[in-house]
């Protein structure tokens, strides 16, 4: 985020309503809302979106699986993510949605800009599409010629008739924003890894469809009913259409967004497509596309027909939504991955909340309670703690910075120096002495010193949690909102003479898991987790080992892989619609033909990986010793697809 501006745009990617809101949606919105909630706070004039994109093929098979019309489904489901906003209160200003008129007019108005400008022509698709990404594909981008480079899953080939946006006459213009402006895709890491897409040569883009229905018609004067629009357009658009493109344009003041923030698996479409159509249609590009990594559950995407996926409404219902806010926040670097566990969870909850923060509200009630009556005068704060002071400040001047390049980990990192720094000067300045040895100015100051800091702490963290912080601050008397960040944040102010107002302790400790199910287990542990795995001696729950799913399955075909002295290339027929190909380091001790028709055990919902070049979709199970290795097999023939366990 810039800060030299007086306004901010802040957009979340528009969810697709094929699926239910999971911990994935619920980050990207926090910290839309975490950003908005900031800069309104410092005093920024502020505009919020977020929404559904509704359109496209996927929705229409979804909702024909559920016997639904496609605007009956997506009615439905839009309802799901507006309702867990609301109830999450999340400040946006504006939920759009792509089957609303207004953005209708204005996806069609822009179609007809691009159009009239020479940007879109009409010609033949032939190539392969991922009805799951809504995505388009080169033969030689897809795995084993066949399979979607991105989620794995089978791509239909498509030939149709289609128009096509000049996406390569914005190749050199692109390269050149990248050039241009350092921070216009953040973090740099994801940065490099669009411009060398870009630099590989960029194809002109299939903006239209014909083989399905759901979607916008082209503009009135191109009269080609036939055609609907390629959802990627449409929904990108929605950026335009949220603040009146084509229609009453007032708000397009907002223009350029201030930051688009999106999951790294959408990058290459706001990165790359999505600055070309606005070149095309002559308008200024965001400042800044920033792209986080993703929510993973036993190092696994999250996904339905895993049954892996944790719902966000839990988890602010058994740990409190803002605890929960702080904890996506907090835990993961942004742009990086993250497992999500309870355990995590409860760790943040007890240490930093209950303990860091929590505590100290605690004790600065306690000491000017025992001491001064619950009075606070901040007169000599300076003449004995400059240093603590100045070193807050410095922390907290600092953290804007932060905020710019999208490190809100680091921003609350920041905080919680400020926290330590309160705390260890009661341990240092021990004023319960101070009062013995009668040096009440002095344990006056070290109070004072305290509640100073937590109110800063409180308003620079209300964009994160903000009733708890309100909670805080009204100990000390102060309202959040941008007067008192101006008074105490900018102007360095200190708090005058003020008599402290006593709250219920905050951050109770959690000492037991509160969710029972989806019950998430730890990958990426914390130094207590491993304390607790020696002891339990690697002991797991029934639960546990059924999230490894066991299948019998038939060896339909085995061939040797090219180039390899341990692997053969085997599909094996589980059950399902099509035979699965399985990668196995078993050619040292099975030849090909002798696997024929044989049945094994296999790990069925691993994650699809690539070894040596071929795709392997599943893991068989062999038992092995220094010198042989054996398949696991059943002892009598079953079912293929029969579940093991
Ligand atoms: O892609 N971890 O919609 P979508 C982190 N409609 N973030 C996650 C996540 C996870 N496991 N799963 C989803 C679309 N997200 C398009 C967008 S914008 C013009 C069109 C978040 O419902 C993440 O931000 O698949 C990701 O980009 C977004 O949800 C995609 O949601």
């Amino acid at each position: 985020m810039d800060n030299k501006c007086k306004r901010a745009y802040i957009t979340t990617p528009i969810y697709y309503v094929n699926d239910v809101p999971h911990i994935g949606h619920a980050y990207t919105t926090i910290i839309c809302d975490t950003l908005a909630r900031y800069s309104r706070l410092t005093g920024l004039e502020t505009y919020f979106l977020t929404g559904t994109d509704e359109h496209g093929q996927k929705i229409e098979e979804a909702a024909k699986k559920r016997g639904k019309s496609a605007k009956q489904y997506a009615d439905e489901i839009s309802g799901y993510f507006k309702d867990l906003w609301d109830e999450f209160e999340i400040s946006y200003d504006k939920f759009i949605r792509t089957t609303d008129k207004e953005h209708i007019k204005g996806v069609q108005k822009a179609f007809e800009v691009m159009y009239k400008k020479g940007d879109i022509y009409k010609d033949m698709y032939e190539g392969h599409y991922c009805v799951s990404c809504e995505s388009f594909f080169t033969k030689n981008q897809l795995i084993d010629n066949e399979y979607c480079p991105d989620c794995g899953k089978p791509t239909n080939i498509v030939k149709e008739e289609s128009y096509f946006f000049k996406l390569s006459k914005y190749e050199k213009k692109l390269l050149e924003w990248y050039n241009d402006k350092e921070n216009c895709v953040l973090p740099k890491g994801k940065k490099n890894e669009v411009i060398s897409f870009v630099e590989q040569g960029l194809k002109d883009l299939s903006v239209t469809r014909t083989s399905f229905d759901w979607g916008i018609k082209l503009p009135k004067s191109i009269n080609d009913p036939k055609h609907v629009m390629y959802v990627w357009l449409d929904a990108l658009l929605n950026y335009i259409t949220a603040l009146g493109y084509g229609d009453d344009e007032k708000l397009m003041k907002f223009w350029p967004a201030t930051v688009h923030v999106v999951g790294k698996d959408i990058l290459r479409f706001h990165a790359i497509y999505w600055p070309a159509f606005l070149m095309s249609l002559d308008l200024p590009l965001p400042k800044h596309i920033a792209a986080h990594g993703w929510w993973t559950r036993n190092g696994e995407k999250m996904s339905k027909s895993k049954g892996n996926v944790v719902n966000p409404r839990d988890v602010a219902n058994a740990y409190g939504l803002e605890n929960f806010r702080y904890f996506m926040l907090r835990e993961v670097p942004f742009g990086q991955d993250g497992d999500f566990s309870q355990k995590a969870l409860m760790d943040r909850i007890n240490s930093d909340l209950s303990n860091d923060l929590g505590n100290l509200v605690n004790r600065v009630l306690g000491m000017s309670g025992k001491y001064f009556d619950m009075k606070v005068n901040s007169k000599d704060v300076e003449k004995f703690h400059k240093k603590e002071l100045e070193e807050a400040t410095n922390i907290i001047n600092n953290l804007y910075t932060y905020i710019y390049d999208m490190q809100l980990n680091r921003y609350l990192e920041g905080l919680w120096k400020v926290l330590t720094i309160a705390n260890q000067s009661i341990a240092t300045y021990e004023p319960w002495k101070k009062m013995k040895e009668s040096k009440e100015d002095e344990a006056m100051a070290l109070v004072a010193l305290i509640a100073n800091l937590l109110v800063k702490v409180s308003i620079m963290l209300h964009p994160v949690m903000p009733k708890s912080t309100q909670k805080i601050a009204s100990v000390f008397g102060v309202e959040i909102n941008t007067e008192s960040y101006k008074k105490y944040i900018e102007n360095e102010e200190l708090l005058g003479e003020i008599t402290l107002e006593k709250i219920p302790p905050l951050f109770p400790k959690i000492e037991k898991m509160l969710m029972t199910s989806p019950e998430p287990t730890t990958v990426k542990e914390t130094k207590k987790d491993k304390k607790e795995d020696t002891k339990s001696d690697g002991i797991i729950t029934i639960d546990q080992f059924f999230q490894t799913k066991l299948k019998i399955g038939t060896i339909l075909e085995a061939v040797e892989v090219e180039g390899s002295d341990k692997l053969l290339k085997l599909q094996v027929d589980l059950g399902e619609e099509k035979p699965r190909q399985i990668i196995a380091g078993i050619k040292a001790y099975y030849k090909p033909e002798e696997l024929l028709q044989t049945q094994i055990c296999v790990v069925s919902n691993l994650k699809p990986a690539k070894i040596f070049g071929h795709k392997s979709e599943g893991m068989l199970l062999a038992a092995k010793d220094k010198n042989s290795l054996s398949l696991m097999r059943p002892q009598n023939r079953v079912a293929d697809g029969s579940s093991v366990g």
